[in-house]
């Protein structure tokens, strides 16, 4: 049996980002509110917060819907720095949302100085099927070139993978090796320079 929600959780930031119009808040709102939003004022950026339960375990995700374009803004970093996790959002029927996911995975890896970090490529509004100019197939690639998890999603109703696109992200964070880990690799730097390449 799980345990029930209290205050020693753990709080996973995720945060939401992607072109204007592919879908952030409806993802967003449909995952917290179970309804789908239509004009939801692309300027407006929040946070949620919700206790949920995930593979058994209790959690607290706290989850920003990003907005706004300047593309390397200092607020952008600022919020890249604090995300556990990152949705990385297009919209199969907009090629240039699709191609501009490069620029936001770059920046995040830059922002936290790490070659990987847990994220999910969102491929949304799959349920526009003739609209569609981005290829399940396409979507695939770039997952794999990016080295991160691909999912198709609608957040139009009958949702489909809204909760599987935010949950899948806190396993790839569960996943991640334990910090203990990287405290050993740090011992192990101090102790003998080799080390760094493990
Ligand atoms: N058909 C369909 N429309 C969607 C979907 N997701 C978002 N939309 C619509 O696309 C428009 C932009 O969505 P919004 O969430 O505001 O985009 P944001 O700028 O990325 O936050 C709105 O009219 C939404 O209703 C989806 O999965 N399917
Ligand atoms: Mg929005």
């Amino acid at each position: 049996m799980s345990k029930a929600p209290n205050e020693n959780l753990i709080t996973y930031i995720l945060v939401v980002v992607g072109d204007g119009g592919v879908g952030k808040s409806a993802l967003t709102i449909q995952f917290f509110q179970k309804l789908f939003v239509t004009d939801y004022d692309p300027t407006i950026e929040d946070s949620y917060i919700q206790h949920t339960e995930i593979d058994g375990e209790w959690c607290v995700l706290d989850v920003l819907d990003t907005a706004g374009q300047e593309e390397f803004s200092a607020m952008r970093e600022q919020y890249m720095r604090k995300g556990d996790g990152f949705l990385l959002v297009y919209s199969v029927t907009d090629n240039q949302s699709y191609e501009n996911i490069h620029n936001f995975h770059t920046q995040i890896l830059r922002v936290k100085d790490r070659d990987i970090y847990p994220m999910i490529l969102v491929a949304n509004k799959v349920d526009l099927v003739h609209l569609r100019v981005v290829s399940e197939e396409q979507g695939r690639e770039l997952a794999a070139l990016l080295k991160i998890p691909y999912i198709e999603t609608s957040a139009k109703d009958p949702p489909l993978n809204v909760d599987a696109a935010f949950h899948d992200v806190v396993r790839i964070i569960r996943d991640q090796p334990p910090p203990a880990n990287k405290k050993r690799q740090r011992e192990c730097f101090k102790r003998d320079r080799r080390c760094t390449l493990l």
